[in-house]
């Protein structure tokens, strides 16, 4: 797009359903062919552009990796153990709590969940081990929940739980002894109202698998994965911060912002570059995990290198 008002025109012609179209098109079409019809074709990199589900433009990981390449601790530190064990787990009647300090305390099923907006977002998430992804999510924003909770004007943080039940999570308290379950994970007010936190409840438009979190699981993109707590039973409005599992464990490795930053090491190894699942060369990490223009005003007056 060269010029502002240029885009302006461009946006005004576009409306959603030619927007699907138009997709329909390219996808029936395939990328070579389009090149050759002309049309909107020069703009097509800012049709896609204009999706806000996909504002960057990313390439989404395949299924495959995504269900299989996992962090689920509460079944095994393996990543290919812990996907056989989950499949024991079978989320049903799924209840989630909100207390604390809010004006309305109550409880959620999946079917109040769905009332809420759906939305679908393309994001990269980036574990705190150097290996990152593109994940198509689809759920609510957390912050539609929140505005119907309505938390009271003490409330600064919110945390969340996820099931503690040892007959499922069987390595719950037995490999890592010191990790201290249920896994409990913690937010600003101000980062959880942001509009790329959500709670997901599909990857794919497909339900998500016991092994992604099912059936619903934080999704902080600017973060490290291990904030993106999964299977949550409890979100829990407090005046102040508490600690999560991971800073509980060790605050020197995992702290409590733990916003992607290649400039700040983790203590056993550099966080500058990192692998995308499916590809073989490494790739600079970026800051926030490319989400600055979203979320850079969440941390304009905060040490980054101190508050990591
Ligand atoms: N309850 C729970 N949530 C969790 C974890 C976990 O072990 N238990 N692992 C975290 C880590 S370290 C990462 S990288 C992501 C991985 O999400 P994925 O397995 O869906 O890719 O989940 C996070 N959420
Ligand atoms: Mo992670």
């Amino acid at each position: 797009m060269k010029n502002y008002k240029e885009k302006n025109q461009l946006q005004e012609k576009i409306t959603p359903e030619f927007l699907f179209n138009k997709r329909r098109e390219f996808l029936k079409l395939g990328a070579g062919s389009i090149v050759a019809s002309s049309l909107v074709l020069s703009s097509l990199k800012e049709l896609f552009a204009l999706d806000s589900t996909n504002p960057y433009n990313l390439k989404p990981t395949s299924y495959e990796d995504i269900t299989n390449y996992i962090n689920f601790y509460e079944f095994s530190v393996n990543k290919q153990k812990a996907v056989k064990l989950v499949q024991n787990f079978k989320p049903t009647n799924w209840n989630i709590e909100v207390s604390g300090e809010v004006e309305k305390p109550l409880n959620l099923s999946m079917q109040d969940i769905e009332k809420f907006p759906q939305v679908d977002r393309i994001y990269r998430f980036r574990c705190v081990e150097a290996w990152g992804m593109v994940v198509p999510w689809g759920g609510i924003e957390l912050r539609e929940l929140i505005d119907f909770i309505k938390p009271k004007k003490n409330a600064k943080y919110v945390s969340f739980t996820t099931l503690l039940d040892k007959n499922i999570f069987k390595d719950q308290g037995t490999f890592f002894k010191t990790l201290p379950y249920p896994y409990v994970e913690v937010l600003r007010l101000d980062e959880a109202l942001n509009p790329l936190t959500l709670l997901a409840t599909r990857i794919y438009s497909k339900p998500l698998l016991p092994q992604n979190g099912a059936p619903i699981r934080l999704v902080v993109p600017w973060k490290y994965g291990f904030k993106s707590i999964k299977s949550i039973v409890k979100i829990e409005f407090l005046e102040s911060r508490i600690k999560g599992t991971w800073e509980k464990l060790d605050p020197r490795e995992y702290g409590f912002y733990a916003n992607v930053n290649p400039n700040v090491s983790h203590p056993r190894w550099s966080q500058a570059k990192e692998t995308k699942l499916g590809e073989v060369e490494k790739r600079d990490t970026l800051l926030f995990n490319g989400y600055e223009k979203e979320v850079g005003y969440l941390y304009k007056d905060l040490d980054l290198v101190k508050n990591f």
